[in-house]
């Protein structure tokens, strides 16, 4: 396939102001009508042809200005429209197509879902519908018109204001008009048709605009769209805070469907969802997903500024509107919730996706210079690594420059479609800084590590620490060049006393500036060897090597000023012991002590305080983690080991505190999904998984006590997770239980298939493909794929990395039954493959055979083909 090259880019040649769209929805022959006002682009070139792009397209009849144009005028295949000639004036170009929404399994373009009637266009979906200019540089005003049978679609949403609507006299049809006044790219282009269930409120904006803000979901769910329309308010009110952002149309209307390959998207005035990320009640929700809610509710409520407002001028710049949004939304979660629990979160998140994939053959730079296809780079490194220059960024000018910053940026470039030079030149503007090396993050892949040495002069009362960075190489970048790395850091007596000492490049925000390869600093006034607590807050994404001992990490759990450091020092120190165990290399009592004792005293004085933050000092660092740590030859079935006898070694050690949370945090009022009731929840639960694993009988009595009695699915989910470890009737008759009670509920049969898909046992395997028969899965639909598949290959590292190979050789086998169906489905599944490079021999040929068996196969998607290309390279 053809490579897209960032230094390729060129303005178009035609524009298009204008956009008169005609739908006649119908399941299998949809009919649309594309009235284009095109014009020549005064920046581009002149005397060249008019091509418009096209994918699958069904062309019925093209007209020029009017006239239809003839067999020799024009030249159509389904992926393109060229016109060789066309006028060097303004001119209309009307195309109809035709479209069959009920046969689109790819789910990009108009397609149904439920039987109702939506559409995906980001990346490169509109081309699905007409043909067009596709791609994001070209913005027009669209005015969208939608027929459709009553019966079959009460409901007919398109993107903007709504300006008529009607029956169409005698036919049973009827029809809805939308204008959006604002220009935008096709790829924010929406419409909606079927019967849906709907909730709403009035809106009043900081100017004093009314906005109706409506979730439209299934017909009798509108019950749990309560919470999705409740974080939709949240988030417009808090953009108004925090960034001054107001909302500019005078609906903004959500949309929930089952079938969607992304998890949600921000269509100008028209969000479309996964209803996975809309849906939510005590009874089939947990707390993280009424997180993820409010968190993507967001995300995609604050692209109407980053994103649609000022748009990205080609794919290139994808971060530019994601990693920005996510860092938004991530604030957004922050001051709604325990901003060091959120910071937690998303750190274990990066680590977990995003320094996976910096450090495989998938790495790539924030802002990827070339790609064979543009869905594949929706990536974690886009997203959550896009994010994190953004607060690096931040972090470094401070939150008033950067409040000015963003004004500057959103004033320069609104209703354009902008780089990521426009971005940072609204913040060097605003600072006169040069900020130059810094953009270095977002052309520079791979994850950074930084090594932090320390030396005492105990007679000059000087602290000395010296500070190093490289980044290892990546695919297409052999060598590194330094990077500007923000290092938030302080103190600490070796009792835990936070320290006044002094050093003038660290700034009066606590941060110090690393820009080259080594540099040091030093403090004065320090009497006494201190404790360094560095890269606060998780200040920059890169991994930190410390020469502290474990005692020293600890004094930091109990005693850092900084919470984020708090809970990395006790992680620090468990995974160092995790990695020894899994190695083979020795690990003392004292040291396994030391650790457990320090963590049940930690909870014993400071858990009720924050129980969040409590759960998660408790939950030791995943298998996927430590494999990575280990980085070569690994052995999943060892990590499993060293895991599971740590987890019962701190069962053990903590017991009684643990039984205590158990026993003390039920619940008792009705549940509620706020950040403070969820932390008590969270923290019972994990008292409940460390108690299991101490000792499977109390954890089997207790967790299928706590499975019969739950009142919400946050309890109920949680014990029968801990079950899952129990082999044995128990296990079985809970999950047969729980499937009986939400048999006709398919996002909590999502749940069931992922904890069963997780169960580190040899016979999972075929219990996953015989849950494949169950008539709730469909390898149609992507979110029942992900939760049984995806999460097998992701969640299971024993048995997706099983030493026979059945693992790869299942996984691998679906991809290619996927591909067939829905390319960015299928594409996504194979990028569990991406950790094959660092297992041990056997199942690093394995995992290579599988890789060859997808490479071979004929007429591979562009999405699976690039992926599965760049994993064996
Ligand atoms: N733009 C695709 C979905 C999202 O990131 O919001
Ligand atoms: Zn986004």
């Amino acid at each position: 396939a053809q490579i897209v090259r960032l230094e390729d880019y060129r303005p178009s040649d035609f524009l298009i102001d204008k956009v008169e769209l005609d739908f006649r929805l119908h399941p299998t022959a949809t009919k649309v009508t594309a009235t284009l006002s095109v014009r020549p682009n005064p920046s581009g070139r002149s005397d060249v042809p008019l091509v418009l792009d096209g994918d699958e397209v069904n062309l019925k009849a093209i007209a020029l200005d009017d006239r239809t144009l003839e067999a020799g005028e024009f030249e159509a295949n389904p992926e393109s429209l060229t016109i060789s000639q066309p006028p060097q004036h303004s001119f209309r170009l009307t195309i109809e197509t035709e479209i069959n929404p009920t046969a689109n399994t790819k789910l990009m373009g108009l397609y149904r879902s439920s039987g109702n009637y939506c559409t995906q266009c980001e990346a490169e979906g509109f081309r699905r519908i007409t043909y067009f200019l596709d791609r994001p540089d070209v913005l027009a005003v669209y005015t969208t018109r939608i027929e459709a049978e009553y019966e079959e679609a009460p409901v007919l949403l398109g993107n903007g204001n709504p300006v008529e609507s009607g029956f169409v006299e005698g036919t049973g049809r009827h029809y809805a008009v939308w204008h959006d006044p604002f220009p935008k790219p096709s790829y924010l282009f929406a419409l909606v048709g079927g019967r849906l269930g709907r909730v709403s409120k009035t809106f009043t904006t900081m100017s004093g605009r009314e906005v109706d803000i409506a979730v439209y979901v299934e017909p009798g769910k509108e019950d749990r769209a309560g919470y999705a329309l409740d974080a939709l308010e949240r988030s417009m009110i808090w953009d108004e805070q925090v960034f001054g952002r107001e909302y500019d149309l005078d609906v903004f209307s959500i949309v929930a469907v089952s079938d969607f390959n992304m998890g949600a998207m921000e269509n100008k005035g028209l969000n479309i969802f996964n209803d996975k990320y809309v849906l939510a009640s005590p009874e089939t929700a947990t707390d993280s997903d009424y997180a993820n809610i409010e968190a993507i509710i967001a995300h995609e409520y604050f692209h109407n500024w980053s994103g649609n407002r000022v748009t990205c001028r080609d794919w290139f710049q994808l971060c530019l509107k994601e990693g920005l949004t996510v860092f938004r939304d991530q604030e957004f979660s922050s001051d709604e919730r325990s901003r060091p629990v959120h910071r937690i979160a998303e750190v274990k998140a990066l680590r977990s996706r995003q320094f996976l994939e910096d450090s495989s053959p998938l790495a790539h730079p924030v802002r990827p210079i070339q790609y064979r296809e543009i869905n594949n780079f929706y990536t974690a490194t886009v997203y959550e690594k896009g994010a994190e220059i953004v607060r690096m960024l931040k972090t470094i000018i401070g939150d008033e420059d950067f409040r000015r910053g963003m004004d500057l940026y959103y004033d320069r470039c609104d209703g354009r479609a902008a780089t990521v030079e426009d971005f940072l030149k609204a913040f060097a503007d605003v600072t006169g800084r040069d900020l130059s090396h810094f953009a270095r993050w977002y052309a520079q892949s791979g994850t950074p590590r930084v090594s932090v040495h320390g030396h005492h002069d105990e007679a000059a009362k000087m602290y000395r620490l010296d500070l190093r960075q490289q980044t290892p190489p990546t695919p297409g970048q052999p060598t590194k060049e330094p990077l500007v790395v923000p290092i938030a850091l302080g103190l600490v007596t070796q009792d835990g006393q936070p320290m006044d000492a002094h050093c003038e490049r660290v700034n009066s925000r606590g941060v110090f500036v690393l820009d080259k390869t080594e540099d040091s600093i030093t403090f004065t006034g320090v009497a006494s060897r201190p404790v360094p607590s560095v890269f606060r807050g998780f200040s920059a994404p890169v991994k930190v090597s410390l020469d502290l001992s474990n005692d020293e990490l600890l004094v930091l759990l109990r005693h850092d000023t900084d919470a984020f450091n708090r809970w990395q020092a006790a992680q620090t120190v468990a995974m160092r012991l995790l990695v020894s165990l899994s190695t083979g290399t020795p690990v003392s009592d004292e040291e396994m002590a030391s650790l457990s004792s320090a963590l049940c005293a930690f909870i014993e004085t400071d858990a009720l305080r924050d129980p969040a933050f409590a759960a998660l000092a408790l939950t030791l660092p995943s298998e996927a983690d430590v494999a990575q740590e280990i980085g070569k030859e690994v052995d999943p079935d060892a990590i499993h080991r060293a895991r599971k006898a740590m987890r019962r070694h701190l069962g053990n050690a903590c017991r009684e505190q643990l039984l205590d949370f158990h026993r003390s945090l039920a619940q008792t009022e009705s549940y509620s999904p706020d950040a403070a009731s969820a932390g008590r929840r969270a923290l019972r639960n994990a008292a409940l998984d460390l108690l299991a694993a101490a000792d499977l009988r109390t954890g089997e009595q207790l967790a299928s006590t706590q499975f019969e009695t739950a009142s919400n699915m946050t309890d109920r989910l949680a014990s029968l997770s801990v079950l899952m470890t129990i082999p044995g009737m128990v296990r079985e008759n809970a999950i047969a239980a729980f499937e009986e009670r939400y048999r006709s509920e398919p996002l909590v049969i999502d749940k069931w298939f992922t904890l069963q898909a997780a169960i580190p046992e040899d016979t999972t395997l075929e219990r996953v493909k015989r849950l494949m028969e169950h008539p709730a899965f469909s390898i149609n639909n992507p979110n029942r794929v992900r939760s049984l598949i995806g999460n097998f290959a992701m969640l299971n590292q024993v048995q997706f990395n099983r030493a026979d190979g059945a693992g790869y050789a299942f996984v691998a086998s679906i991809v290619l039954r996927a591909d067939e169906l829905n390319p960015q489905l299928a594409s996504r599944l194979l990028t569990a493959f991406s950790t094959w490079r660092m297992m041990e021999p056997t199942r690093r040929s394995h995992a290579r055979r599988a890789l060859q068996s997808i490479a071979q196969k004929p007429n591979l998607s562009r999405d699976v083909g690039d992926i599965v290309n760049r994993s064996l390279e």
